[in-house]
């Protein structure tokens, strides 16, 4: 056997200078180094200093880039959790820049909103809860959304585009990216906003907001008149349109609108598109709740109105071509129907229909019947509530969230919620007793009892700070989740309690009208989520929490709905220094510099709000006409003695009481 040429092992000698003992001493250390470093060749010394300094400099030059690279890995986990490796996009909002104002068709008005000198906002209620940073902190996890809720066809539509991930945002390649026109004076953090003009006298006030809102509108048509003329959806971004129905949703939504700012001249632009263009003769299937309450609802609210009987003309034929929805086994209607073909089905997947689709289609069709004297539109919708009223299944008088179009009984039951799929039935019951002029009890019965539930189920109170929220019931488990679309229930509430109902309704509503609030205060962009979850264990040190998917941004109404009535209501201002607010930040995070405002994927990152690239109707036929009369002084201007908003902002007429005999 041969020794190894040259040693593959290091021998370690402990020498005896350490007398026998281990010493590992620096001076040692050190010796022994320069021992070594004295045996190496001149060469091998040369070799080695050379690729030390060779070191040091590629250290040098490669940390900024090697820093930022991983800067960027680190955000995008953030954004996007699971999706760690994907590029870091680019930003598609960019630094606000600032729009000339346009001339307006009315008078000038003292001082446009991007022309006044701003103060900084009187903040209200409880103290915000969160640090910026922690905000921050909050925010991890993947944005790859999944929404849990939402209201009907509309909010399935979301839905599905939703759970493709992040698709509906469009960036980087052939898109320009957009700028959000701001309000330059309402600063660039949601700390330095709302701005308020300094010492202005009410009137001044006023005039000064309502042409905010009035702006906000003609920007919002421009984009959708310039893009998407005659179609349904606007997709500010990539400045094209979206079809849902073929149908001219958003025109036909924001008809109402215009004629409530007074924008005659887009007003008879569009009565003109829907007298030549609008046509119902199409081989297409729409969706029962939604076509009834935004464009039934839109043509009979602009009927009344305008006084103009195209407007009828055009609703009665929507709404004799959506009766097929009702030949059902069990009268409960289907969700889909083709109008051109007048067949109706259920979705394809379940016979089914949501329970709040098939309770909120009553104010449109009664006002039909009463202003053909066709019964038919009526007897339809009344048999359906008359069927529900009477169903077993309810707690409290919650109603579960599907009904079954051949059974006429609820299904997939034991979920209370006042959210998505069940919300605008509680809405309905108050609104058909005052549309029908207080007279038909059951309505009441039923909305006094659900009241009730929601008192004794689904109400608790957040913590630290105390904000009463409306949770849900899931087989007996209460769970703390809001969605946006219940913030119209301090709004219902309040108009309940105009119309006679007990005090207690109007005090629920100022608590409800506040959390509803703190879900827009707490985000960094100032705009509420699709979903909150509100923590209900003491110690907890921040009241409301948003998952991941939750992030997102329709552009809803429901808060600034609510805002409208609580004001009209109590006179006071701070619900519309609220909205004010509420409107500077559309403006600053959803405002597309071409035209149009587009829901957003994330609430809590101003810098990088994700545009989901779609103006939905409701912006123009609900958000923005509730800030107009949350601003307006007019109380004449759609009294509420007069009239009774449908679901979709469509004011329809409380029915005069019959002449006594
Ligand atoms: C609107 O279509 C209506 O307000 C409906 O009742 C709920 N969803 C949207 C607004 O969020």
């Amino acid at each position: 056997m041969h020794p190894p040429a040259r040693k593959d092992y290091v021998s370690v000698t402990f020498g005896e200078q350490s007398g026998g003992k281990y010493n590992n001493s620096k001076q040692l250390r050190r010796r022994s180094c320069w021992r070594k470093w004295k045996q190496l060749s001149r060469l091998q010394r040369s070799l080695a200093l050379f690729a030390l300094v060779l070191l040091l400099v590629f250290g040098m030059t490669s940390y900024p880039a090697v820093h930022q690279h991983f800067r960027g890995l680190v955000d995008v986990d953030e954004e996007r959790g699971a999706a760690a490796g994907l590029p870091h996009p680019p930003r598609v909002l960019q630094e606000p820049v600032k729009v000339q104002p346009e001339v307006p068709l009315r008078p000038e008005p003292p001082l446009l909103p991007s022309q006044s000198p701003m103060k900084r906002p009187q903040k209200r209620g409880p103290p915000v809860l969160l640090g910026r940073q922690e905000k921050r902190e909050n925010m991890s996890g993947p944005l790859l959304a999944g929404v849990g809720g939402g209201r009907g066809q509309e909010e399935k539509k979301n839905k599905e585009s939703n759970d493709k991930g992040v698709e509906p945002v469009i960036r980087g390649a052939g898109i320009e990216a957009d700028k959000p026109i701001d309000d330059p004076e309402a600063g660039n953090s949601k700390e330095s906003s709302p701005a308020l003009p300094i010492e202005k006298t009410p009137k001044e006030m006023e005039t000064f907001r309502l042409e905010g809102v009035r702006e906000s509108f003609r920007h919002a048509w421009r984009g959708y008149k310039e893009f998407a003329w005659g179609h349904d959806e606007l997709k500010p971004i990539s400045k094209t349109y979206a079809e849902w129905f073929g149908l001219g949703l958003t025109l036909i939504d924001a008809l109402d609108t215009m004629w409530i700012l007074g924008l005659k001249e887009e007003f008879a632009e569009a009565r003109e598109w829907v007298s030549t263009e609008l046509s119902f003769n199409k081989n297409v299937d729409v969706n029962l709740f939604e076509t009834t309450i935004r464009i039934l609802g839109g043509l009979l609210s602009t009927y009344h109105l305008s006084g103009d009987p195209m407007f009828l003309e055009k609703a009665t034929d929507i709404g004799s071509r959506l009766m097929p929805a009702f030949k059902t086994p069990s009268k409960i209607p289907y969700s889909d129907v083709n109008i051109g073909k007048g067949t109706a089905h259920p979705p394809r997947w379940t016979s089914d229909s949501t329970v709040a689709e098939v309770t909120t289609i009553q104010l449109e069709f009664r006002e039909l019947t009463r202003l053909t004297h066709d019964q038919q539109y009526q007897d339809a919708v009344g048999e359906v509530a008359r069927q529900v009223h009477q169903l077993e299944g309810k707690q409290d008088g919650l109603v579960p969230m599907f009904i079954n179009t051949n059974s006429g009984q609820f299904t997939r039951q034991g979920i209370f919620t006042l959210g998505a799929r069940a919300d605008s039935y509680y809405e309905y019951l108050l609104k058909q007793w005052i549309q029908g002029g207080k007279k038909e009890h059951q309505f009441l019965e039923d909305y006094l009892q659900a009241i009730e539930g929601v008192k004794k189920n689904l109400l608790q109170k957040s913590s630290p700070s105390g904000l009463t929220f409306v949770g849900e019931l899931s087989h007996g488990q209460f769970s703390p989740k809001m969605d946006h679309l219940v913030c119209f229930l301090p709004g219902t509430l309040a108009l309940g309690a105009h119309h006679g109902l007990p005090d207690d309704h109007l005090e629920l509503a100022r608590l409800l009208m506040e959390t509803c609030y703190q879900m827009y205060a707490q985000m960094e962009t100032g705009l509420s989520p699709e979903i909150v979850h509100f923590n209900t264990h003491q110690g907890s040190t921040r009241d409301v929490e948003v998952k991941p998917a939750d992030r997102h941004n329709l552009l809803r109404p429901e808060t600034v709905e609510s805002l409208f009535y609580l004001y009209r209501f109590t006179k006071d201002p701070k619900y519309r220094d609220w909205g004010w607010e509420i409107l500077q930040s559309f403006n600053k995070h959803t405002k597309v510099s071409t035209g149009g405002y587009t829901s957003i994927n994330n609430v809590r990152d101003p810098d990088f709000p994700l545009p989901r690239d779609k103006m939905e109707s409701f912006f123009l036929g609900e958000t923005l006409k509730y800030m107009y009369l949350l601003f307006s002084d007019d109380l004449d201007l759609i009294s509420l003695d007069r009239y009774v908003f449908n679901t979709e902002a469509h004011p329809l007429p409380i029915w005069p009481s019959e002449p006594k005999e």
